[in-house]
């Protein structure tokens, strides 16, 4: 994996690159954002998922420039894309915690030439639970640059509600195991905690995103439910940033 990060030349280890996935508003079907995942191609085993190699990642403590790179990559590629279409990033724990976050982000915007509010940086429950008051220093830090937060797989971390009231969040992601069981025998539960996110992202001001949305029929119930925007294989898998644009094209306009 070293050899395959950027700017290494082993020619074994494959390449990284950024793959897009759009974000699509359910109101009128537009897209209206794409989330950049890192995928590793590697030269015998092709496309490896990041899941399988972002811990590790994690692990070494290489998430911390690999994290820029991933963040420098899209916001150039970005730049490319309609106004309307906000580009939202991940970040790690690791990163996270880190000093020199704030510096970071706003020299990789300058760069590029992207404006703040076009960026939402992605932070999981979990990464904000494990030093809470350093996280949320962080978050607000980043919002006072203009950009957006939203929250990554939601409902499967223990942050309680006053914790998310002081939290300065946009956007909560409603984790997939909750849409995976939408529609299905016995959904009706599942059903009912979408529901009640969507009210209390509501009651708190921000967005609602659902991922892992594989089926129309997922799509109609998070409609009924209220929740703004999609993401999943029903719209379409990360793409690369060619095809990306192509969908751009024409999607942009409604999908
Ligand atoms: O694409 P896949 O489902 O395999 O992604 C698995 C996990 O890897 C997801 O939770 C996703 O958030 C994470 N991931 C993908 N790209 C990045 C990245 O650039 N940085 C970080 N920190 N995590 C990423
Ligand atoms: O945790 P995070 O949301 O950052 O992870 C995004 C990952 O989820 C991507 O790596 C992508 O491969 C995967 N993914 C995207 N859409 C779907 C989907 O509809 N179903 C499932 N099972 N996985 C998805
Ligand atoms: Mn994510
Ligand atoms: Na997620």
């Amino acid at each position: 994996l070293l050899l395959a990060a950027p700017g290494a030349t082993h020619a074994t280890a494959g390449r990284l690159a950024v793959h897009y996935q759009p974000q699509v508003r359910l109101i009128d079907g537009r897209l209206v954002g794409a989330e950049a995942l890192l995928r590793w191609q590697h030269p015998r085993h092709g496309w490896i998922e990041p899941g399988e190699f972002i811990p590790i990642v994690e692990e070494t403590g290489l998430i911390v420039p690999l994290g820029e790179w991933v963040l420098r990559q899209a916001c150039a590629e970005a730049t490319g894309w309609p106004s309307s279409v906000r580009l939202a990033v991940n970040l790690s724990a690791a990163q996270l915690g880190r000093l020199g976050l704030e510096a970071m982000v706003t020299t990789v915007l300058a760069d590029s030439g992207l404006p703040a509010p076009r960026l939402e940086l992605e932070i999981t429950e979990t990464a904000l639970m494990h030093d809470p008051d350093r996280a949320l220093a962080c978050v607000q830090s980043l919002r006072a640059l203009g950009v957006g937060i939203a929250l990554d797989d939601f409902g499967t971390g223990y942050s309680s509600l006053a914790q998310l009231a002081t939290l300065p969040v946009d956007t909560l992601k409603i984790d997939r195991s909750f849409v995976a069981a939408l529609g299905r025998e016995g959904g009706g539960q599942a059903e009912a905690i979408v529901r009640l996110i969507v009210q209390l992202a509501r009651t708190m001001g921000m967005h609602t995103l659902a991922e892992g949305v594989e089926t129309d029929r997922q799509r109609a119930v998070l409609r009924a439910c209220g929740c703004e925007m999609v993401q999943g294989f029903f719209c379409s898998a990360a793409v690369e940033p060619q095809a990306l644009r192509v969908l751009l094209a024409q999607r942009g306009q409604g999908v």
